[in-house]
């Protein structure tokens, strides 16, 4: 290695140093020692370097965390020791039996025990060579598991490396979500008419099932990590209880939980379990239990194992709360993508440490399934310690005065028509003037695959609704240059700019309007099959389902969610209004790039992932600008657009000296002049 490579190496070492050691602070420590903006800084500037130096990018490096491309399936693990399951105590009775039976097989000699809590989550084990994470799996039936490693990588507080490069470490912890996330997650899947999960173990277990591993970093899951598996120390011993065990794994930075205690006595244990039965309601995440554990290792081993689970640990198991009460009304709430959701009104009473006076009852479906009727006496409990929802009804309390519910007929929020469209178990609102759709509907319009208006994101859309400026999708082309500079954080050029991205997208092609209206079910291809067939949106807006569904590429569901849109008079209004502004609704043949066109006659190689665009939105783009895209670079080359993970045509770009650029500087140059 040349000494300037290895000056190189040694900066982005220290870079990958720095930026693992926040994150550790971060997602181990809860105690971050700089801003989100500074470590953002961070990966920018690593990012950088490793784009412009791909030979010295390592796995273990922190942009790896999310890479590689979605698999067909995962690979079976062998686990070299396996991994047990604990057998479970229900009361104070069966844990003073399991600690007679300790206590027998020790012959009387003294012990202590560990307890810590049952995290309810996914239990997994990470394999690190040398220190770094090699292989992560899941526990499977104890002798085999999947290999989930891209998946497990993704998770923040799973460390790279650890802070000592020991030679074999094969450690065994609980993957979790954490409870906020978990109902964050089901809100948005209840909204999309995707199921639920049901607790958050199960969407833990879902999120590192996935193929893609993108998937599972949007999911936010975390880790404790409470054993030790397989290792080999270079000659160093294993500490000798499990509570030096837990510290010493604490200090290779991996992620421990620090709620366990030493108990000399079961009578200690009892108590401990008793606290925790009252206090898991504060915990951010859900745990099932206490595990309650032989503190020393030679004891443990002494102890052994049946053929499923040690005889030195057992689970402490908290029963599931319950609580009952009336159902005093059953209202509903439209969410942001118009679904209409039902929610049952309940006289207050405690469960799982807090007071509850709602539950969710998810869709009409699952209200006549129970029989949910408005007066009834129900069970409730916490789905996964967090979602109010109803167990059952108590039917031997009717007194046939209870009403049964129906969905209303209208939208609450904006009076449109609701309907359950087939297929769906969720009720929804039509309405495209809806409030309680509207800035969700902005944010679709504006995005890049829609309308693509520059400089109109959440932000800027939020504070528009907030000002009264903006009620629909049409205002935004009333919107003055001086409504712009009344508010907050605009500036005479920001203003500008924004009333002019606003006026091209006027012109846009058809499909990109007609997917910008977010009609359900119509993505970018169907808006490109509509507007190829029938060349102009009033023709669309007249369209019959037996003619939809003749098209081909366009199913059933598609045809049914076009026509109910098309029905709405509220809908047909918005498009007149956006006809009166002037926005193109009609397919034309793409206006060919002129001679003054930005990349007329220019020749541009793709590589890589870019970070927003698809690929074929960037050939669009540069075609549209007068350039022509190649599959190969040659010395003609003008530009290699490079994006994540770049093959050999960088290389050779390099090596050629054909100007690399990267998607920012592409959007820059294709962007028309006015
Ligand atoms: C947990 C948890 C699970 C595993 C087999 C022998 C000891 N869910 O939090 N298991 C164990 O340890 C068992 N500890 C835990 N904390």
């Amino acid at each position: 290695m040349g000494s300037e490579t290895e000056q190189l190496q040694q900066i982005i070492d220290q870079l990958r140093r720095e930026i693992e050691l926040h994150n550790y602070r971060y997602y181990v420590l809860d105690a971050p020692t700089i801003t989100d903006a500074q470590f953002d800084r961070l990966m920018a500037d690593l990012q950088q370097l490793e784009s412009d130096y791909p030979h010295l990018i390592t796995p273990d490096s922190p942009t790896r965390r999310v890479g590689g491309k979605p698999r067909e399936g995962f690979t079976t693990v062998q686990h070299t020791v396996p991994l047990l399951s604990l057998a479970n105590a229900f009361g104070d009775g069966e844990l003073k039996d399991f600690d007679r039976r300790v206590s027998g097989a020790l012959s009387n000699e003294p012990y202590d025990y560990v307890v810590e809590l049952k995290i309810d989550g996914l239990a997994v084990s990470l394999t690190y060579r040398d220190g770094q994470m090699v292989r992560g799996a899941t526990r499977g039936n104890g002798a085999t598991g999947e290999d989930i490693t891209a998946n497990l990588k993704t998770i923040r507080s799973i460390p790279l490396r650890l802070n000592k490069p020991v030679d074999l470490l094969e450690v065994r912890g609980e993957v979790y979500m954490p409870k906020k996330s978990f109902a964050e997650l089901n809100r948005r899947r209840e909204e999309r008419d995707e199921p639920t999960f049901a607790n958050p173990r199960n969407a833990a277990a879902g999120s590192l099932r996935q193929l893609d591993p993108v998937v599972t970093a949007g999911r936010n899951l975390s880790i404790f990590v409470y054993g030790i598996g397989a290792a080999e120390l270079n000659g160093e011993r294993l500490p000798d209880t499990h509570l030096a065990g837990l510290q010493w794994l604490e200090s290779l930075g991996l992620r421990v939980n620090t709620y366990h205690q030493l108990c000399q006595d079961i009578d200690e244990v009892i108590s401990y379990c008793r606290l925790w039965q009252d206090k898991k309601a504060d915990l951010p995440y859900q745990i099932d239990g206490i595990v309650v554990k032989v503190n020393s290792l030679a004891q443990q081993q002494a102890l052994g194992a049946t053929m499923k689970s040690p005889r030195w640990a057992i689970a402490f198991k908290f029963l599931p709360e319950q609580a009952k009460t009336t159902v005093r009304d059953i209202i509903v709430s439209v969410g942001r993508t118009g679904a209409v959701t039902p929610t049952a009104l309940l006289d207050p009473v405690t469960v799982a440490g807090s007071t509850v006076s709602r539950a969710t009852l998810h869709n009409l479906d699952i209200i006549r399934e129970k029989d949910i009727r408005i007066g009834d006496r129900v069970v409730i409990h916490k789905a996964g310690d967090v979602i109010p929802e109803v167990v059952e009804v108590l039917k031997e309390h009717r007194t046939g005065a209870e009403i049964i519910f129906n969905m209303p007929a209208v939208c609450p929020a904006c009076g449109a028509e609701v309907v359950r469209p087939s297929g769906e178990s969720a009720h929804r609102c039509t309405g495209a003037a809806c409030p309680a759709r509207l800035l969700e509907g902005l944010i679709h319009f504006a995005s890049r695959g829609a309308m693509n208006i520059d400089g109109l994101g959440p932000a800027v859309l939020t504070q528009l609704v907030e000002a009264g400026l903006v009620k629909d999708v049409s205002d935004l082309y009333s919107l003055t240059l001086e409504q712009l500079l009344n508010l907050e954080r605009f500036a005479d050029k920001s203003a500008e700019n924004l009333v002019r991205a606003i006026a091209a997208s006027k012109a846009n092609p058809l499909h990109r309007l007609i997917f910008a209206l977010g009609i359900r079910h119509v993505g970018e291809r169907a808006a490109r099959v509509l507007a190829e067939h029938y060349g102009a949106l009033p023709s669309i807006m007249d369209a019959r389902l037996e003619e939809l569904t003749a098209i081909m590429e366009i199913g059933p569901k598609i045809a049914e969610s076009v026509v109910n849109f098309m029905r709405e008079p509220q809908n047909r209004a918005l498009i007149e209004r956006l006809i009166d502004h002037g926005v193109n609704v009609v397919a034309e043949a793409a206006p060919t790039a002129g001679p003054g066109s930005p990349l007329a006659g220019k020749t541009l190689v793709l590589t890589g992932t870019l970070a927003s665009l698809k690929r074929e939105d960037a050939k669009e783009l540069i075609e549209k600008a007068g350039g022509k895209v190649a599959s190969s670079v040659s010395k003609k080359t003008d530009y290699v657009v490079v994006g994540d993970e770049p093959g050999s045509k960088y290389e050779k770009a390099v090596k050629l000296g054909v100007p690399v650029i990267g998607e920012e500087e592409l959007l820059t140059m294709v962007k028309p002049v006015f």
